[in-house]
């Protein structure tokens, strides 16, 4: 037992396993959470048809054998519910409810140099203190609701979707709009057409999307994974995302097949569904001209299911094909075939206002019952700039970061002493499979913390240098591929008035390979006092 202390902020994956390590290893802890329970992005994100876009079987923990031995998924790609029952049985099994206070914001923090201590303020009125800070707030966890005018004089119900009510919603007989062709509306756009009276999708920028291919798990492939976890585990650790070594993959370039092996291989990628799309050759996310065999694949698709031959045009996107996420659905381009579906462009005429009754776009006004914001996040940053957070010296986070997020590993930023941030910008994040990137920081952190402890050392800051050559890093590393080449929320660009730095650092082995040998080399850029 030590007597040092942990604030954890955040009760989804990173909070989770972050309490049960600090504990396990003898610190005094305590978890704040903004909602009623845990879950984090998944307590939170309830929409329609709101689905995991990595499979099962390597979304979650692998800490321990006996939970992901006794644990049991029911499809390919896991919905909310069952992974937000996920979160309850691990929050159950390791007694972790206990050390968390739930319906508790962080609304600010503020590092006291003098004692070494971080002073937190909870939900404005409430404080706390603990030696170290460790912001587990989620990556897609701020919503984005545009600045529309008149938002406020709408009589009708709105919906964010990453806001969703716990009792759901029944939109029967209800004429209901949408905003937002991301993820959540591709998942969320074929469910609400289902149910409501007539559904209007307003769409900015359109999405490719590949069909899920989503199923139920077969028992022998489960058995399959199961008898041989660890080396399956190892395998999606080896690759850049740390998901998918087991989809087919190709490392030949796009230019070098015939049109005829091409739409072959496209056609048994889109078969298979889902992020493997991508692989179908090596040098879709790398070359501009490999990119548009790709899109133009999915295009035709389009082209294919929409029988409205404007509609489809409308739907098909023009940009690099897995800049923005790619999405992976479940009947979303089918659903533009219903007659109670309408699709209106707002990429020319934007959003003019929200009104009493609707809203209004290129002149012509919309009127309905229910408006849903699929509109996304203030990804990354958002969350850890909402909880005002002041380093030494006074000085503010969101001040530090103005021109962008600038971290050290993605885990700590210089001026900010003991304060961590679990799956951080600069950090694989968003970019890799979640969950193990949540475990791989928040062993990483408590390593670091325990060898403080050995050292005696109370505090650790990042230096200012190594600060520096990392946020190159990672701008060097996506400067290497096509992923600056849209206005995706991996650079910020979602947002109005966000600065455009891509903020995840690509690739899962080559970022543990960098901390390691950080670590190896008595913590190297990281300075302790
Ligand atoms: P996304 O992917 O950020 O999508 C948000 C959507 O909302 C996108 O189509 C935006 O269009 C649209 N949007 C945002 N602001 C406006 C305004 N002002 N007017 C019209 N349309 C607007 O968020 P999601 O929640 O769908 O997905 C986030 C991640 O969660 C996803 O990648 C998965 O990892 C899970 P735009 O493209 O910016 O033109």
């Amino acid at each position: 037992m030590t007597n040092k202390s942990a604030i954890v902020v955040g009760a989804g994956f990173g909070g989770l396993y972050m309490l049960h390590l600090l504990r396990a290893n003898g610190y005094h802890v305590q978890g704040f959470e903004r909602g009623d329970d845990v879950g984090g992005t998944w307590y939170w994100n309830r929409y329609p048809g709101c689905r995991c876009d990595v499979e099962s079987m390597e979304y979650s923990y692998q800490f321990a054998d006996d939970l992901q031995q006794q644990w049991d998924w029911s499809e390919r790609y896991s919905a909310q519910p069952e992974i937000l029952r996920y979160a309850n049985h691990v929050a159950d099994r390791y007694e972790l409810r206990g050390l968390i206070r739930f319906e508790a914001t962080v609304t600010a923090a503020t590092y006291d140099a003098q004692r070494k201590r971080w002073d937190v303020e909870i939900n404005g009125d409430d404080t706390a203190c603990a030696d170290y800070l460790i912001m587990a707030t989620g990556c897609l966890s701020a919503a984005n609701i545009p600045d529309f005018l008149g938002l406020a004089d709408f009589q009708g119900n709105t919906y964010h979707t990453g806001q969703w009510p716990k009792d759901g919603v029944d939109f029967t007989g209800r004429r209901v709009g949408i905003i937002g062709t991301g993820s959540s509306g591709i998942q969320s756009i074929p469910l609400i057409a289902e149910q409501a009276e007539h559904l209007t999708v307003f769409q900015r920028t359109p999405n490719y999307s590949v069909p899920a291919q989503n199923k139920p798990l077969e028992t022998a492939f489960v058995e399959d994974v199961k008898a041989n976890y660890d080396d399956f585990r190892a395998r999606n650790k080896a690759i850049p995302p740390a998901f998918g070594a087991d989809f087919p993959r190709h490392f030949d370039s796009a230019l070098d097949a015939t049109p005829e092996e091409r739409e072959a291989r496209f056609e048994e990628h889109w078969r298979y569904g889902g992020f493997a799309f991508l692989a179908a050759f090596a040098d879709i996310g790398l070359n501009m001209d490999a990119n548009w065999h790709a899109a133009e694949f999915v295009r035709n698709k389009i082209r294919a299911i929409v029988k409205d031959s404007n509609r489809a045009e409308l739907l098909c996107p023009d940009t690099v094909i897995g800049c923005k996420r790619l999405c992976a659905d479940t009947g979303y381009f089918e659903t533009y075939n219903r007659d109670n579906v309408s699709l209106v462009d707002v990429s020319t005429n934007p959003i003019e206002k929200i009104t009493t009754q609707g809203l209004v776009t290129g002149g012509v006004s919309f009127e309905f019952d229910d408006i849903v914001f699929a509109t996304g996040f203030d990804a990354m940053t958002g969350a850890l700039l909402r909880a005002n957070i002041r380093g030494t010296s006074g000085v503010e986070l969101k001040d530090k970061w103005r021109e962008g997020p600038r971290t050290y590993m993605g885990l700590m930023t210089e001026g900010f002493p003991n304060l961590f941030t679990i799956t951080g910008p600069g950090s694989p994040s968003v970019l890799a499979n979640m969950i193990t990137g949540v475990e791989h920081h928040a062993e990483y952190i408590i390593d670091l913390l325990n060898w403080m402890q050995a050292a005696g050392h109370e505090t650790v800051e990042a230096e200012r240098d190594a600060e520096d050559e990392w946020v190159e890093l990672v701008n060097l590393r996506s400067q290497a591929t096509l992923f600056p080449r849209c206005n995706s929320w991996y650079l910020g660009a979602n947002v109005p008035g966000k600065p455009r730095v891509f903020m995840p650092f690509l690739g899962f082995p080559d970022y543990c390979a960098k901390l390691d040998g950080i670590r190896d080399a008595g913590y190297a850029g990281l300075s302790f006092a």
